[in-house]
């Protein structure tokens, strides 16, 4: 893409900014609580008058499609699957696209070189999903110098706002509504006590970040006890290892387990199984986990998650749907929200109540997980 034009999305991307309040955002729409839908309708800003929004086209690759870079985080998890497959069936050569597809497999200096690659390829895009969320400023002026666009998806970059557009999750709501969720049910269960161990997921990370947060503000607005927080990387095989030294050293200290992500929920199980530890609906240890997979929703049919959060990793129509928007010379949101369901194996609770992140009231639905559910889930 032509500095001319970059520059041009960058002074129309701070034009609508300024106008519509710094952090401008919009939610998407898409449905993932029924058949897992592509079809996501990402709002675009008006176009402003104040900017100029006239774009070439951009110069794309010989055969005319459109050169993407993507840098995602790994394969470590089943959402990441779904992410990885979301974008690569958005980001299709029927849809325009050359999709130049790098797995960083977790290692954040892979990734900035990923980026740096795609920079000295000149694509005509970059779309990164961060490691981590800081460290980004450099690669990402170096991007902007390069006349590249950067569109962000599902973790933030905190350390730098050199990207044309973010599409993701409000990691501290969903940590805040496991808290909320956590309250309500203990209440309604006659839980006196809560004594929570804890596998986080991989340090540094917004998604890490935010549920820790949002989390911890029950913990310490309730006087709960936090006996121990490690992280399982939002792996399995960190959610077992972590579950198995904690079935040895605080055997019986505890009853409630929150897991960061469903791989490393599907890593206590085992672990707790092995240690003839019970959990889930009826069990002696409450489970709690993030993200909503298939296999994660399955569980929660089986009473072993007694709640499960959503984290919707379909954005590759998001990503799609910005780069059409801009190639077409609009402008696209700052930042857009996925929607996400809360989900639980009980109907003990029609729903929740509690301050978002936002500082607004909330009341949000509960969904008892049924067959459909698991059906239509991604
Ligand atoms: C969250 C995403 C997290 C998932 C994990 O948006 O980045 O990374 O919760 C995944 O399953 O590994």
């Amino acid at each position: 893409m032509k500095k001319k034009v970059f520059a041009s999305i960058m002074a129309a991307a701070l034009a609508v900014s300024m106008l519509a309040g710094c952090g401008s955002s919009s939610q998407t729409t898409e449905d993932t609580g029924s058949a897992a839908s592509e079809t996501a309708a990402t709002d675009t800003a008006d176009t402003s008058e104040a900017a100029d929004t006239t774009a070439d086209a951009s110069d794309s690759s010989d055969d005319g499609l459109i050169t993407v870079g993507f840098a995602q985080v790994g394969h470590e998890s089943d959402w990441r699957t779904a992410s990885t497959n979301s974008v690569q069936s958005a980001l299709s050569e029927e849809n325009g696209i050359d999709l130049q597809f790098v797995d960083c497999d977790n290692d954040s200096a892979a990734q900035l070189e990923a980026v740096r690659n795609f920079i000295s390829q000149d694509v005509d895009y970059i779309v990164i999903d961060p490691i981590v969320s800081t460290g980004w400023d450099t690669v990402l002026t170096e991007a902007e110098d390069a006349g590249i666009p950067v569109i962000v998806i599902d973790r933030t970059i905190d350390d730098s706002d050199k990207y044309v557009s973010w599409v993701g999750s409000e990691f501290t709501n969903e940590g805040l509504a496991a808290g909320a969720w956590l309250k309500a049910y203990a209440e309604a269960k006659g839980i006196d006590e809560l004594n929570i161990l804890e596998i986080t997921g991989t340090t540094g990370s917004s998604a890490e970040i935010g549920r820790t947060t949002g989390f911890h503000k029950y913990v310490e607005d309730n006087g709960w006890n936090l006996i121990d927080s490690q992280t399982g990387d939002f792996t399995q095989e960190g959610g077992q290892s972590v579950m198995e030294s904690y079935c040895k050293s605080y055997d019986g200290q505890f009853n409630v387990v929150i897991c960061q992500n469903d791989n490393e929920a599907f890593g206590a199980i085992d672990a707790m199984k092995a240690a003839g530890v019970s959990y889930g609906v009826g069990g002696d240890v409450i489970l709690i986990s993030f993200d909503a997979c298939k296999a994660g929703l399955t569980d929660v049919l089986a009473g072993q998650i007694n709640a499960d959060f959503q984290c919707n990793p379909l954005q590759g129509p998001d990503c799609l749907n910005i780069i059409k928007t801009l190639e077409a010379g609009g402008e696209v949101e700052k930042q857009t929200f996925m929607a996400e369901p809360w989900y639980v194996a009980e109907d003990t609770l029609p729903n929740i109540s509690y301050t978002n992140n936002a500082g607004e009231d909330v009341t949000e639905d509960l969904i008892v997980v049924d067959q459909a559910v698991v059906d239509g889930a991604y």
